[in-house]
């Protein structure tokens, strides 16, 4: 275990689990936080660190509930949101967004504002029964951020996306998975098991193709048809050089379960 005061971060056969850890401000984010957070998503992407998967999640009653704004309102006058956005939101969301692991959200409760683009930054969003979101931005005047607009009108489309972004209203779990905004809801207190086992899983798989599923998904929002082709082809050729596909074929052929070994 890290020696984190605001997160905690556990490694275990290639499974990293990143909790958010202030649960009696619904784990917002601090200056103290962000600057954890990026520190544990540089261990997790380092060169041989072993990670082949990370499952984010938070303690308490909420996923995170965004910006810090007891932080935000102490800056006063002097306060300028962007610079803060591109000093210390920025390099933290661009190297989670480079990893070249699978990563899993579970969401436990509120997951607003900021914490909302953290949420449905990882790959698979898994929610709790009982957990909602919420594009908390406008109602304190500001516009959404920490990648929001991107992410969220391709995950749900536009005009759901701007409903969100204007009204500012709680979505519900079960209307997010309705709108494709996660990928399954279970009972509250099935969450953290489900998230382990699913997370569990890719970080016993291809790492080397789930990292070229990653490329090829972001590459996927501006390519034309032509250049996603030549991109799936480019990946396909790394892919197939891996140890983990000479494994899968194999593995196929003899009628048995692989043994990935992320390589
Ligand atoms: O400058 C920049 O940093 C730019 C970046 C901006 C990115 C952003 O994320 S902007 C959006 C910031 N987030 C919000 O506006 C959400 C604020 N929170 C809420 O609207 C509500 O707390 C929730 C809807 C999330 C949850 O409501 P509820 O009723 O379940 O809980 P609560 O009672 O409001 O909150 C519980 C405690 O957490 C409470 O403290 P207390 O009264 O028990 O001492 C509350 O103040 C604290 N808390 C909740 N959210 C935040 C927070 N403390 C600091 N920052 C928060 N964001």
């Amino acid at each position: 275990m890290a020696d984190f005061q605001s997160i905690t971060l556990e490694i275990e056969a290639g499974l990293a689990v990143l909790t958010l850890n202030r649960p009696d401000r619904l784990n917002a984010l601090s200056a103290q936080m962000k600057s954890e957070l990026l520190a544990a998503v540089r261990k997790i992407g380092a060169p041989y660190s072993g990670v082949r998967a990370l499952l984010i999640t938070g303690s308490g009653r909420g996923f995170c509930a965004g910006a810090d704004l007891a932080e935000s309102a102490a800056q006063g006058d002097l306060r300028d949101a962007g610079a803060n956005l591109i000093d210390s939101y920025h390099p933290f969301f661009l190297e989670l967004a480079a990893l070249e692991i699978p990563v899993v959200s579970a969401i436990n409760g509120v997951a607003a504002g900021a914490g909302m683009s953290l949420a449905i930054s990882a790959d698979l969003v898994l929610a709790a029964r009982s957990a909602y979101f919420l594009q908390a931005f406008v109602n304190i005047g500001l516009v959404p951020d920490a990648g929001s607009t991107f992410l969220l009108p391709r995950l749900i489309g536009t005009q759901r996306a701007r409903a969100m972004m204007m009204l500012g209203e709680k979505v519900p779990a079960e209307t997010a998975l309705e709108w494709g905004l996660v990928y399954d809801v279970v009972d509250d207190d099935k969450l953290m098991d489900t998230a382990r086992t699913l997370a569990r899983k890719l970080a016993n798989g291809p790492t080397r193709a789930y990292a070229g599923i990653r490329s090829l998904m972001k590459s996927s929002a501006d390519n034309s048809y032509a250049e996603q082709l030549q991109a799936e082809a480019g990946a396909q050729r790394l892919a197939s050089r891996t140890s983990d596909s000479a494994e899968g074929v194999m593995a196929f052929v003899q009628k048995r379960p692989a043994d990935f070994k992320g390589k």
